[in-house]
């Protein structure tokens, strides 16, 4: 009984997992016990909750149907040089009239809820002002679809589509004025959605949109501020966040939850020992300090606001409780890790580059690191004491060339989603409080500035066709699905 235990101590402590579990019946010679156990020790919570995930400018299409309002993103991605061979949204994956047909999909892989986004120039053309019903009707048509087949939505107010004429008026996110419109705008959708929509996310993803849209230039509206400007832009970017969590408070039914989607930078220790395992914890602090730190503490880090000195954000104390206005759950994004060892810095910790050789998926930004899935959500709930998780994006690029027959086999995505499933779940096992996984994407879609180039679905989309052939991959989730344990 003593060896026992101590041996599954140990066995946990190696972090051996699923293998380790079936080690005892391996070694008396009952291999049938073997395979159960390591069976269970990959499976997932009862009730944890499978989904896929799009967002409207990628998937949908009908820019200039029943009264939406052109976004940035029309702007940006028809300027000649912005996107690989000129790509745009204008068609997409035409999923505006053919969203029926994508919930069967969605139905077939077996998923227990959808993440979508709302345009908000849909709902509202010009950003604010008066809304356009007909732009609304588009999503209450997708709620009741995805509910009649049993299908929970979960709604993303903003991905980065922003309505154009607030980027004319006042320089978009630059300005006060579009966190308070998109307040507004959320406090309405909430108001018409929430009968039937129970999780609202605010915005996707501050750590791309703001940096590669507003520093780098890489992304709609294609800008590269300066320092100042650019971190009060950051600023408006949270306390749109906040200003709408309060707003779909204010407006909508009692019980529906609201949180974000953020891809923090995701530090993982370089060596899982005591030293680097804390230092992770503080740069998870320090590395997201203009976003989600802000968010959870309600204050800038006394490290960020000495970095950026002259430049730091002017903001109130009333702007900080605003930002920092508690979540019913956080999401998020993980596609890659950022490794961290414990060094004697004033900070204690530094990131670790990695090596030309380090490997990658199809996109060359998405280097591997299944820890990611771990280390991501373990740090969120221990920093913030978070008892609500969602994986809101996971999933990679891959080449995705048919076969002779016809068929996608894409045997890279699965290794990439059996490895990072399998620390996900071994983040479950030491009960970190993760309540779902949503694979991005359900089909392959507008992926920015890289156009069409790099697909991430579980579905191939043949773009002269608009027909959708399920990948190899997408059986793997099914199969993931249907067991609620790693395939
Ligand atoms: C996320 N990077 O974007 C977005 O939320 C999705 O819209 C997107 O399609 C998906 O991930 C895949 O890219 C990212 O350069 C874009 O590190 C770029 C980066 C990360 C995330």
């Amino acid at each position: 009984m003593d060896h026992d235990i101590s041996r599954r101590n140990f066995a946990r402590i190696a972090g051996l997992g699923a293998l380790s579990a079936a080690l005892p019946a391996v070694a008396a010679g009952k291999p049938e016990e073997a395979s159960a156990a390591a069976a269970r020790a990959r499976t997932f919570p009862r009730g944890f909750l499978w989904g896929t995930a799009t967002a409207s400018y990628q998937v949908e299409g009908a820019v200039n149907e029943d009264g939406r309002g052109p976004s940035i993103w029309d702007t940006f991605s028809h300027t000649p040089g912005k996107t690989v061979n000129g790509a745009t949204g204008d068609v997409a994956d035409d999923h505006y009239h053919r969203y029926k047909q994508d919930v069967q999909l969605m139905k077939a892989l077996g998923v227990k809820a959808y993440r979508f986004s709302i345009a908000w120039p849909r709902v509202f053309p010009q950003g604010s002002g008066s809304p356009n019903p007909k732009g609304l009707d588009f999503y209450n048509r997708l709620v009741d679809e995805l509910l009649a087949n049993g299908i929970a939505p979960f709604a993303t107010l903003y991905h980065w589509d922003l309505p154009q004429a607030l980027q004319d008026n006042g320089g978009g996110w630059e300005s006060r004025d579009t966190a308070e419109a998109f307040g507004r705008y959320a406090g309405y959708v909430a108001q018409h959605l929430s009968d039937r929509v129970k999780h609202f996310f605010t915005i996707n993803e501050f750590g791309a949109f703001v940096e590669l849209g507003y520093r780098i230039g890489i992304h709609a509206p294609g800008l590269q501020l300066p320092p100042g400007r650019f971190n009060q832009t950051r600023h408006h970017a949270v306390l749109g966040h906040g200003l709408a969590v309060q707003a779909i408070r204010a407006n909508a039914k009692p019980g529906t939850k609201v949180g974000l989607a953020e891809n923090m930078t995701i530090c993982c220790p370089v060596i899982e020992d005591d030293a680097n395992i804390r230092a992770a914890e503080r740069a998870t602090r320090e590395m997201n300090a203009q976003y989600m730190t802000v968010i959870q503490e309600g204050r800038y880090t006394d490290a960020y606001l000495a970095r950026t000195v002259a430049d730091s954000p002017k903001f109130t104390p009333a702007d900080l409780k605003v930002i920092s206005s508690p979540l019913d759950f956080v999401g998020i994004n993980i596609y890659t890790p950022t490794w961290i060892r414990a060094d004697d810095s004033p900070l204690g910790f530094t990131p670790v580059p990695n090596p030309s050789s380090y490997p990658h998926m199809a996109s060359s930004w998405l280097t591997i690191g299944p820890e990611a899935l771990y280390w991501g959500p373990r740090n969120v709930a221990k920093l913030w004491k978070v008892k609500e998780i969602y994986i809101t994006e996971n999933g990679c690029s891959s080449s995705d060339v048919p076969a002779a027959d016809g068929k996608v086999y894409d045997t890279d995505r699965i290794m990439y989603l059996r490895n990072y499933l399998t620390q996900l779940q071994r983040a479950t096992t030491d009960a970190v409080p993760v309540k779902g996984y949503f694979c991005w994407s359900l089909m392959d879609n507008f992926e920015w500035a890289d156009g069409y180039t790099n697909r991430f679905g579980l579905h191939y989309v043949d773009y002269a066709t608009q027909t959708r052939t399920p990948k190899l991959s997408a059986s793997f989730y099914r199969e993931t699905i249907r067991r609620n344990a790693v395939a």
